[in-house]
């Protein structure tokens, strides 16, 4: 039987990507656009909201944008409900919003852990149980959780983040499990090390010029010898929106330049 490419299409589908004013989540929803789907997305407030509309318009795409602090459940319920009345129900949720505090985790306050684990791991959560009951009704859907290569590796001063996307790779595999009967297919996406805010103060350059030791220190861990784009995660993004991937379910798909299977360059 013939491959249908119109598979990869998102053409009348409506997909929500949280925290998508920049970063990995506006790259992968100017992907989600170009392939059809209409882009919806929030931000923790209206300035970063009205800074997503414009970097959105300014790429020829038009979104629509809310107000909403994902680890709020009533916030997040109301959202969802208005997202419905205002556009269509979501049909592809990507639970991109995170935060990363680096910082040695015996001078970590609980309440810092707390925090990390609130935006990365009980918001998608929150977010999966808002939007799962009506593709339950309409008899499929799409989750997106990205996760990190710290789903599966630790380092120094990133341990609340390490345990909140380590869960997150259990959560994607636990809603494949309990919601693949409806034809709902949670997978995760696994962003290396990537130019974006989140990492711009591992990349800093030094005040003799040079690169940050660890700008260094990724480039020589990674085959692709550089840092990853956000651009780098439109297809595989896409892939896994679309009807293309309708038999994967439960999988993290990492896209981190083969960090993951390269022992590192001898210094
Ligand atoms: P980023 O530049 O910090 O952007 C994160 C976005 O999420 C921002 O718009 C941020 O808004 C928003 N956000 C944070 N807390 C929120 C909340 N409570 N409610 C709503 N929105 C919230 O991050 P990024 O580098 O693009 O990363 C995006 C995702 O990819 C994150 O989950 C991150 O953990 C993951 N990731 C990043 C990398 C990387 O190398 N960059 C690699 C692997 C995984 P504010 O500006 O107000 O914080
Ligand atoms: C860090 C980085 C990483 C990246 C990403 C890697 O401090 O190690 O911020 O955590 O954000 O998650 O995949």
């Amino acid at each position: 039987m013939a491959f249908d490419m119109k598979k990869f299409s998102l053409e009348g589908k409506t997909a929500l990507v949280t925290g998508g004013s920049y970063g990995i989540g506006f790259a992968i929803a100017q992907g989600f656009a170009a392939a059809g789907a209409t882009v919806v997305f929030n931000d923790i407030n209206q300035e970063l909201v009205d800074k997503g509309l414009k970097n959105y318009e300014e790429h020829g795409i038009k979104a629509h944008g809310y107000v909403c602090n994902v680890t709020d459940e009533d916030a997040v319920q109301k959202m969802i409900a208005q997202i419905e009345r205002d556009i269509a129900p979501i049909d592809i949720l990507v639970n991109n919003a995170g935060i990363i505090r680096r910082i040695p985790m015996t001078e970590m306050a609980a309440s810092e852990f707390r925090l990390v684990v609130d935006v990365d791991l009980i918001a998608p959560f929150i977010m999966a149980k808002a939007v799962i009951p009506s593709m339950i009704e309409r008899g499929h859907g799409k989750i997106i959780n990205i996760c990190s290569m710290m789903s599966e590796l630790g380092r120094e001063t990133v341990s609340a983040y390490a345990a909140a996307k380590g869960g997150l790779k259990m959560l994607t595999r636990n809603i494949c499990s309990e919601y693949g009967a409806y034809n709902i297919q949670c997978n995760g996406l696994g962003p290396g090390y990537i130019e974006t805010p989140q990492t711009a103060p591992l990349r800093q350059i030094q005040p003799d010029g040079s690169r940050h030791p660890f700008d260094q220190f990724i480039r020589a861990k990674t085959p692709a010898e550089r840092w990853g784009t956000p651009e780098d995660l439109m297809g595989p993004a896409l892939f896994l929106a679309s009807e293309a991937s309708d038999f994967v379910n439960g999988q993290i798909l990492y896209v981190d330049g083969g960090i993951l299977a390269y022992i590192g360059k001898q210094p």
